[in-house]
């Protein structure tokens, strides 16, 4: 991966907004903690924005200042760095990015390179493992234990704990690195997976018990999360990262999905567990994008049940057209 010219643009500027997408997962805070850490402790500048406040198993760990909720100026800063979203409507705010010097840093397959400088590195399990190679390139910067640890998560959350088909030997290899480094593995790992409230518990159980649907012979589920389930068991949905994996789980689920209501629609994500079965052709479908194995997007519909039945009709194709490829 190489990684060389983002180093120089880092090393050659000394005034940063780092940014992210909404509904920031572990990545998305990883790399952009991360990348801040090791840049402001080289003595530059550099502010990191997140459009909101994060989930709270991320909190603890973001113990060093960063800007929440209220926009900041771009224009006061030379360089803006965007990391791990594939397309401005990614962000959140409505932003011309055209308007100012961005870098952009993602490794999503469909990013449609929308900075003045594009760094797409799909074979990058995570943006954090390209801040790691980028930090490694810079003869100025180290890392430290904190940004260490803040890598550590990215690479964790985007691999599912080395679980998912993306945990390919650089992973190891950095995660290697960065546990040498300092990198507060347990207590990540702690966090991340072993620190549900019993109310999440008892909801993902609801969920299972009650809620999951299933299409395409049983090889399809899927579930809505209304705000009366939330409400019901005191979850934020902020903190519900984990409860697709959770489906995903089942043996018998090649694809799973999870719906919310938004604005005028529904939002959803999808999940596969097979390379033939490619979600990221349905996301792309739907006004969204992503992974091949991990996407997401937005159905437009009054009810619930018409979204669901668009999704069933996509998802239906999928394993129609990879079973005739099998057949080919
Ligand atoms: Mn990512």
């Amino acid at each position: 991966m190489d990684t060389s010219g983002i180093a120089r643009i880092l090393e050659d500027s000394d005034n940063f907004l780092l940014l992210t997408h909404k509904n920031p997962d572990g990545d998305a805070i990883g790399s952009l903690l991360g990348l801040l850490n090791a840049l402001r402790e080289i003595g530059k500048n550099v502010d990191g924005y997140f459009h909101e406040k994060l989930p709270a198993n991320y909190a603890r760990f973001a113990d060093i200042p960063a800007l929440y909720e209220n926009l900041p100026d771009f224009g006061r800063y030379d360089i803006v760095v965007c990391l791990d979203f594939s397309n401005p409507e990614r962000f959140g705010p409505q932003t011309d990015f055209s308007r100012y010097n961005v870098v952009n840093i993602d490794h999503h397959p469909d990013n449609n390179r929308f900075g003045s400088s594009n760094f797409v590195l799909p074979e990058a399990a995570a943006t954090a493992e390209i801040v790691f190679n980028v930090l490694n390139d810079m003869d100025s910067a180290r890392i430290s234990r904190k940004t260490a640890t803040f890598l550590m998560i990215g690479l964790i959350m985007d691999t599912g704990g080395f679980r998912f088909d993306n945990t390919i030997p650089s992973v190891f290899s950095a995660a290697s690195e960065l546990l040498s480094l300092g990198a507060d593995y347990h207590a990540i790992i702690d966090a991340m997976f072993f620190s549900k409230s019993a109310d999440f518990a008892k909801m993902e159980a609801e969920v299972v018990l009650h809620h999951l649907r299933t299409g395409c012979d049983g090889r399809f589920a899927w579930f809505y999360l209304s705000d009366m389930l939330l409400d019901a068991y005191g979850v934020d949905e902020k903190n519900t990262e984990g409860l697709i994996e959770a489906v995903r789980s089942i043996e018998n689920f090649k694809i799973v999905a999870i719906f919310r209501r938004k604005d005028n629609g529904f939002r959803f994500s999808l999940r596969s567990k097979d390379g033939a079965l490619s979600v990221g052709i349905v996301a792309r479908e739907l006004n969204g994008g992503g992974h091949e194995l991990a996407a997401g997007g937005f159905i437009p519909s009054d009810t619930i049940e018409e979204a669901e039945g668009i999704m069933l009709e996509r998802v239906s194709k999928l394993f129609a057209d990879a079973g005739a490829g099998k057949e080919a």
